[in-house]
C-alpha cells in the first residue's frame, strides 16, 4: 500500500492526502513532522534529505515535492481529469501548481509564521508580506473572476487542490486590510462540495 509520511497539520501533507482522497487510493499515513517525531531522524533523511513532509513511497518509488507526488498520483493513476494529458492543457495545471509554490508560498511565509505560528517578525516584513500575499490572492480572484468554475477552466484539476489549500490558509490568517475576493469566495464554495476537499482541504491553516 502507498506509504505518505507527514502529519495532516502541514498543508504540504494535506495536498496529497486531498489527492489521494479524489483518486480513491487507500494510504497507510505515518505522523512525521510538526510536533510528532522529527524529519531529522537518519530513517527519514534517507528518504528525504531535506528533512521536510511530506514524502511517499510507492512500492520501490520514493518521492518528495508535494507538488510533484500530487502529479506523479494522477499520472501514476491514469487521472487524466486532474492532470490532463494535452500538453498545453497539462502546461496550465503546472503553471498554477508552480506558481503557488514559488510565487504564493515564499510571499505568505512571513505574515504566516509570524501571525499563526507566533515567531518573533519585524513588523515591517509582516506587513510586506501581508501586502504581496493579498496582491497575488487578488491576481487569483481576478483570474477566477473571468467567468471559471475551476482555476483552469471548467473541470477540477491539481491546480485547484494546491490553490484551493493556499486560498483557506489565506482566508483563516489574521491578516490586517484583507481585501474581499468575491471570486476566491465562491470558488472555495463550490470545492468545500467536495467530499474531499471536505476532508483534507478546509481543515487547519498550519
Ligand atoms: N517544497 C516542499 C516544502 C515542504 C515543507 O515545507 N514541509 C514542512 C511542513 S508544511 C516541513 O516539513 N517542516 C518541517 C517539520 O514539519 O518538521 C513541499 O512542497 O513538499
Amino acid at each position: 500500500m502507498l506509504r505518505v509520511l507527514g502529519q495532516p497539520a502541514s498543508i504540504n501533507v494535506r495536498k496529497v492526502l486531498w489527492t489521494c482522497a479524489e483518486i480513491g487510493l487507500p494510504i497507510e499515513r505515518e505522523d512525521w513532522g510538526g510536533d510528532t517525531r522529527a524529519p531529522t531522524a537518519p530513517g527519514f533523511l534517507a528518504l528525504n534529505p531535506n528533512a521536510m513532509v511530506p514524502v511517499i513511497v510507492d512500492g520501490t518509488q520514493v518521492l518528495w515535492e508535494s507538488n510533484t507526488i500530487c502529479r506523479y498520483l494522477a499520472a501514476q493513476h491514469g487521472r487524466v481529469d486532474l492532470l490532463p494529458n494535452a500538453a498545453g492543457e497539462r502546461a496550465k495545471v503546472e503553471q498554477w501548481m508552480d506558481w503557488q509554490i514559488a510565487e504564493l508560498n515564499p510571499a505568505w511565509r512571513a505574515a504566516f509564521v509570524a501571525l499563526v505560528r507566533g515567531r518573533p517578525v519585524p513588523a515591517d516584513e509582516v506587513a510586506a508580506s501581508t501586502a504581496q500575499w493579498h496582491r497575488l490572492m487578488a491576481l487569483l480572484d481576478a483570474h477566477l473572476g473571468d467567468g471559471r468554475t475551476h482555476v483552469c477552466g471548467e473541470a477540477f484539476t491539481l491546480a485547484d487542490v494546491v490553490l484551493g489549500l493556499s486560498a483557506n490558509r489565506w482566508h483563516h490568517t489574521p491578516l490586517a486590510g484583507r481585501p474581499g475576493l468575491p471570486a476566491v469566495a465562491a470558488w472555495l464554495a463550490r470545492l468545500a462540495q467536495r467530499p474531499a476537499c471536505r476532508l483534507h482541504g478546509l481543515n487547519g491553516v498550519a
